[in-house]
């Protein structure tokens, strides 16, 4: 088993939480001293950083929602001066400006060291070729996993996405041996090479992939897996926590370890802003424990997983999370029924015949329809081929999720390609 930084990474439990206390207590300093947001959240909640004196008591801090980020917008939250920010990434809210996250030097250090930590996991090492084919620029996807490959020696094709016909040129011209990308977009690129009667297994050089920065299931995880002959490592991350790398599977993919060294993590229900049992599904909360430039507490990051406490066969005392089974917001109801995208995906990627494509189209609370591109040769057969299958996909989505819906199914190509993240469901309702 290979590591960047075993020391840190094979700490032991007791000395972890050690190591956690004195980070978590210096950072509330940080901010009580140096944001007035957090000195007056923190007064309203009656509770000082000298009150936290066992990791157990970090439940008496506030939360912190995406909506403090835009208290005394956009520097509110920093605790530097300009002069020693060096980098700006944000993300787009949901409406209106951007969440903006600034990073000092030893930020955008610290978070290229967690990177090289997360390839290394995955064995990756110098000789290896990535190509990065996350966009460049604002969102953190891409510069933060290419500071990282490159602390590790690795070469890197800085690609970003789209253009497929390069990126695959790309592939086979330079040797690349690893890609990170988004999972629509490396359905749809597999689905290319394979139009293009390329063989990835004896034309390409390829062996591993990083996806991340939107949900998938296992089903396309195995499916893009199959199709191109390589292992997947399931890379998840947010621009409020520096971006990608916060979570990363290591070699045996059971699950994403958190680096626990610079991340507090907790579960909790998010309706009651409680502590779930460990190893009960709810909303992620983390804090950040070892950045300098804008630290975050106990942020609600939306997401739900669950955490394994099991000790992992690699060695690593990092816990881990489950893959992300969603985003609370990304949750849809329709006839009462709450429903996540990706239990739809999961159906989808499971059913053979069907291909990359899929977006669920809601036009009132009652229906919903499942628009599904489905292989080629499958419209020159039988009708009676397409009419089972779609009536296979009508049975199992209803049966996943309780609720019959219409199906329609489509040629490859119909649908709008994404080379970022992926829009799966267009919300029509207009109440
Ligand atoms: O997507 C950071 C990132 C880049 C992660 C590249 C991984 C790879 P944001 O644009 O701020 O940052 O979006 C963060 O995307 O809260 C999750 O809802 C979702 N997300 C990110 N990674 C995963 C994943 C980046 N592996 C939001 N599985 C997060 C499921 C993910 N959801």
């Amino acid at each position: 088993m290979q590591f960047w930084n075993k020391e840190a990474e094979t700490l032991k439990k007791q000395k972890l939480r050690e190591l956690q206390l004195e980070r978590l207590k210096k950072t509330l300093r940080r901010v009580y001293q140096k944001v007035p947001h957090y000195r007056a959240k923190f007064q309203q909640a009656k509770v000082k950083p000298d009150d936290i004196k066992y990791l157990e008591d970090v439940n008496k801090l506030p939360f912190t929602t995406k909506e403090d980020l835009y208290v005394d917008y956009p520097f509110g939250l920093v605790t530097l001066p300009i002069e020693k920010l060096i980098r700006l990434h944000t993300s787009s809210g949901t409406t209106g400006k951007p969440k903006a996250i600034f990073f000092s030097k030893k930020d955008i250090n610290n978070s290229a060291e967690l990177i090289a930590r997360c390839l290394v996991m995955t064995g990756a090492k110098q000789g290896d070729i990535l190509q990065n084919s996350m966009t460049y620029g604002l969102f953190t996807g891409a510069f933060v996993m290419h500071y990282g490959a490159e602390k590790v020696g690795i070469l890197v094709i800085p690609a970003g996405p789209g253009n497929t016909e390069r990126q695959i040129n790309l592939m086979r011209d330079f040797g690349t041996t690893m890609i990170h990308i988004t999972p629509s977009y490396a359905l749809y690129v597999a689905s290319v090479i394979y139009d293009k009667g390329i063989d990835p297994r004896r034309d390409l050089k390829l062996k591993r992939a990083y996806l991340g920065a939107e949900p998938y299931s296992e089903e396309t995880r195995k499916k893009i897996e199959d199709m191109l002959g390589i292992d997947i490592y399931n890379c998840y991350g947010l621009t409020e926590m520096n971006g990608p790398g916060v979570g990363f599977e290591c070699k045996y993919k059971a699950g994403l370890h958190i680096w626990e060294d610079n991340f507090l993590m907790e579960v909790i229900n998010p309706d009651t802003g409680e502590p779930v049992k460990e190893g009960e599904i709810g909303e992620l909360v983390l804090t950040t424990l070892n950045r300098e430039a804008m630290p975050l507490i106990r942020y609600r990051t939306r997401d739900l997983t669950r955490i394994i406490p099991q000790p992992c066969k690699c060695g690593r005392t990092h816990r881990r999370i489950s893959r992300i089974l969603g985003r609370s917001d990304d949750m849809f109801i329709v006839k009462g029924v709450n429903i996540f995208p990706q239990q739809i995906e999961q159906v989808l990627m499971s059913i053979k015949g069907v291909a990359q494509n899929y977006q669920i189209v809601l036009e009132s609370y009652d229906e919903m329809t499942v628009k599904v591109e489905i292989d080629r040769e499958l419209f020159d057969g039988k009708i009676e081929r397409l009419i089972k299958m779609k009536e296979e996909i009508i049975d199992k989505i209803r049966s996943a999720t309780m609720v019959k819906p219409k199906v329609e199914l489509l040629e490859p190509g119909t649908l709008p390609i994404s080379e970022g993240k992926a829009k799966r469901v267009i919300d029509n309702r207009t109440i």
